[in-house]
């Protein structure tokens, strides 16, 4: 069943910080307004941002995904810049006013570490391509970074996006956790994304992160 409400989301929180103090946890670790997560320390707060497109599920925001301020834990290369022009509705804050570029096919983006359970499933954000050389039909390639079974990094190609023509748009929910099953055996995993344009068909600017920590509720 999904979370209907601000105070089913509350009754949960409330829930998991109760069985993290039994198992030890540290309660003073966890900042003021923080999800516990159970066995990631701690979540941000969780919001449902995504309400106007008919999707009630909660979702915290990934560390500085609004790019409204320093994009630390942030991998920018080939010409991925901050640059001025939000998402036009604004769902993280009213006042934002900047997003990410990826203006090249060399451009690419790699995400901070986000902590995962096996509850953790899925992530969506917004998107638009600008064009180049007269095409709005590029794809955008995102991949899931994690460690494998034999203890090395891994890379998989978890989802090519299209643009809609030169509008912002917020993406299908972009599912991972069946990549990452042998990790979360233990109960959580790292991970993080890498987002990079497919071809020379997009000019592209990203903005407001944001991952859905409960599965199927
Ligand atoms: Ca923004």
């Amino acid at each position: 069943m999904r979370l209907r409400s601000r105070s089913q989301l509350l009754c949960l929180a409330g829930v998991a910080a109760t069985l993290a103090i039994v198992s030890g946890a540290s309660a003073a670790a966890t900042p003021a307004g923080a999800i516990d997560s159970g066995t990631c320390s701690t979540w941000p707060p969780l919001v449902q941002p995504f309400l106007p497109w008919a999707d009630q599920n909660p979702y915290f925001l990934l560390q500085d995904s609004s790019f409204e301020a320093a994009v630390s834990g942030w991998t920018l290369t080939g010409g991925a810049t901050v640059v001025a022009g939000n998402e036009p509705f604004f769902v993280t804050s009213r006042t934002d006013t900047h997003s990410l570029a990826l203006p090249t096919t060399a451009s690419s983006v790699t995400t901070p570490t986000v902590c995962v359970t096996s509850d953790s499933p899925s992530f969506r954000f917004f998107l638009r391509n600008n064009g180049n050389l007269g095409y709005t039909d590029g794809q955008l390639a995102v991949y899931l970074n994690f460690t494998g079974a034999s203890g090395k990094p891994q890379q998989v190609k978890i989802a090519a996006l299209k643009g809609s023509k030169t509008n912002w748009a917020l993406t299908p929910s972009i599912s991972f956790i069946q990549y990452i099953s042998t990790p979360l055996k233990s109960g959580a995993a790292q991970i993080s994304f890498t987002i990079r344009p497919n071809d020379n068909h997009g000019n592209w600017q990203l903005d407001d992160f944001y991952v859905d920590p409960f599965k199927g509720r």
